[in-house]
């Protein structure tokens, strides 16, 4: 199968490495210094030993590549951008699957797509979530930092994408499931951003520190918060369920540096806004107490700034 997996971060890569691994074409679309190293010694997963993967990698898509499937890994923010890029480039609409942290990423994807010329866009995007942690140590070389599962949602005009991707992912040895309910699937990953990212990103500790105090009892207060959002928008999460949820990711991916603490400390635009932002206009919306949630934002925008304004 051909996948074109757009987006070369870190998650991209583990994703792109493995699938090549396991036999799948794999294409690559990353930031020119990623495309050079990759050009030059292939993607390299850093474990004991590096090992090296041979795929192919562009800073563009060539006009008329083809593809059976797109795994799109760039930021939420980047969404949008990156509909138009693979709707101009692919000479035929193909599945889209949006990996994305955070809310409201599918109308992105669709009007991207929309703009790029495809005008049946919502028929080919197919919304999936994951927990599986990766570390680009450096462009190319890419650190598997625990373990993660991946879910996968259907769309009933493209069904047998999914069962495609799954049986990639599976075979490529990541836990992967379908669900014809990835709405649930990604408020119960908000949750678990919403109470993960925030606090690592803010107070630059790496996943695992979240069991100790304070940052235990912070993310547990964003949980909260995320939870009434949830509920007030019919999505009702037993606080015992999203708490392991919270937890047990944390503890799974425990050496992991959450996407967010690495996006301030390389002085990146985080995705607190898809995230922690998305929650609080909703909340705001219903009338919900917010504090957790806006004391968070202000402290991730700062550390967002500090870093821009010290480089
Ligand atoms: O999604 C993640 C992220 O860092 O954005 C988790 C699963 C929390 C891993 O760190």
């Amino acid at each position: 199968m051909r996948v074109i997996v757009f987006g070369a971060g870190a998650v991209g890569s583990r994703f792109g490495a493995a699938l090549a691994d396991a036999g799948q074409e794999v294409t690559l679309v990353g930031r020119p210094a990623y495309v050079a190293a990759v050009a030059a010694h292939g993607l390299v997963v850093r474990s004991e030993s590096d090992r090296q993967v041979g795929l192919r990698a562009w800073e563009v898509l060539p006009p008329g590549t083809s593809a059976d499937l797109v795994l799109l890994t760039v930021k939420s923010y980047d969404v949008r951008a990156a509909g138009i890029a693979l709707a101009t480039a692919l000479p035929s609409p193909t599945p889209v699957f949006a990996l994305q942290n955070g809310l409201g990423i599918e109308p992105d994807l669709i009007e991207g797509l929309r703009s790029g010329g495809w005008a049946d866009a919502a028929q080919w995007v197919v919304r999936g979530v994951h927990t599986v942690p990766a570390r680009l140590v450096a462009p190319g070389v890419v650190q598997p930092t625990g373990t993660g599962e991946v879910v996968l949602g259907r769309n009933p005009a493209i069904p047998e994408a999914t069962e495609r991707l799954r049986d990639a992912l599976a075979a490529a040895g990541f836990a992967v499931r379908v669900t014809d309910d990835i709405a649930r699937e990604v408020w119960r990953k908000v949750l678990v951003n919403a109470a993960i990212n925030p606090v690592t990103g803010d107070h630059g500790i790496p996943n695992g520190r979240l069991v100790e105090e304070p940052w235990r009892g912070q993310a547990k207060a964003l949980l909260a918060e995320a939870l009434q959002v949830a509920a007030a928008e019919g999505f009702r999460f037993e606080p015992a369920e999203a708490e392991q949820a919270v937890f047990g990711v944390a503890r799974a991916t425990a050496s992991n540096r959450s996407s967010m603490l690495e996006d301030v400390e390389r002085g990146r635009r985080t995705e607190v806004d898809s995230i922690s932002g998305a929650l609080l206009a909703l909340g705001r919306r219903h009338g919900l107490p917010m504090t957790a949630t806006e004391r968070a934002i202000v402290r991730i925008r700062t550390r967002e700034a500090e870093r821009n304004a010290a480089r």
